[in-house]
């Protein structure tokens, strides 16, 4: 045996580490639609999800106006007293936003989130990402009845991308007015972004994730062969 057991899980953990620096997950979110192009719906789909810290919630779009807040657990339909995300309300007049709403998962903790527009988070639009079976989506819609929805002043806690644009990419514009608190359903606030071409430096970027990739793979070859000595 070539390897002690030691060094094959320490480099196993080198690994592991540099997988999910190379490899962060963009997890889809489609609002207010069943994601199949079905009818427009008060719902996110899927309304429950898991994720990695680095892991980036993709957004999209479709029908009419609605947002997405992030939410404490126990405030159903108001925003989260601390950090947090708003994607200002799009209006989407197409079957889907040419903009998505990106936002990097910065912890697994739940995160709770709702549409802002008037009646919406009542309605039961909502969802959650990293649930516990102390803080379920069920328990979260069950008080959201009750309440009055507000949303954040602004955009904050992610961008405005165009969809399919490389991420990091985005100098997204602060939204035309985002002065209004009150939620509604006149699509005020609605996210306007101008996207921008790939740059020579996103290519760079692309080249260098391929040049990552193939190590990666260099790597996970030694393991596999040395797990084959073992
Ligand atoms: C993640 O951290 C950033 C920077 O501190 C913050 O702006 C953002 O609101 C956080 N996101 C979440 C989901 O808490
Ligand atoms: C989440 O979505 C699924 C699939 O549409 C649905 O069956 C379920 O009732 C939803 N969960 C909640 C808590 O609304
Ligand atoms: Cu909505």
């Amino acid at each position: 045996m070539s390897f002690s057991t030691f060094s094959l899980s320490k480099l196993a953990l080198v690994a592991a580490a540099f997988v999910s620096q190379v490899t962060a997950t963009t997890v889809r979110i489609d609002v207010s639609t069943d994601g199949d192009a079905g009818p427009t719906r008060l719902v996110f789909t899927p309304n429950t999800t898991t994720a990695a810290v680095g892991d980036v919630l993709e957004y999209h779009y479709h029908g009419a106006t609605h947002s997405v807040a992030m939410s404490d657990f126990d405030s159903p339909c108001n925003p989260a007293k601390t950090g947090g995300f708003f994607s200002g309300v799009f209006s989407t007049v197409a079957e889907e936003n040419p903009n998505v709403f990106r936002v990097t998962v910065n912890s697994t903790d739940p995160i709770f989130y709702y549409c802002t527009v008037a009646g919406h988070c009542q309605a039961g639009m909502a969802g959650v990402v990293n649930p516990t079976s102390d803080q379920t989506l069920v328990a979260y819609k069950a008080n959201a009845k009750s309440t009055t929805s507000s949303a954040p002043a602004g955009v904050f806690g992610g961008e405005v991308v165009a969809a399919g644009a490389d991420s990091g990419s985005s100098s997204s514009s602060t939204p035309s007015s985002s002065t209004t608190s009150a939620p509604s359903a006149s699509g005020a606030g609605s996210a306007t972004t101008t996207s921008s071409a790939p740059s020579a430096t996103e290519t760079e970027k692309k080249n260098g994730a391929a040049t990552l990739t193939a190590s990666l793979v260099t790597i996970l070859g030694a393991i596999g062969a040395a797990v084959l000595m073992a």
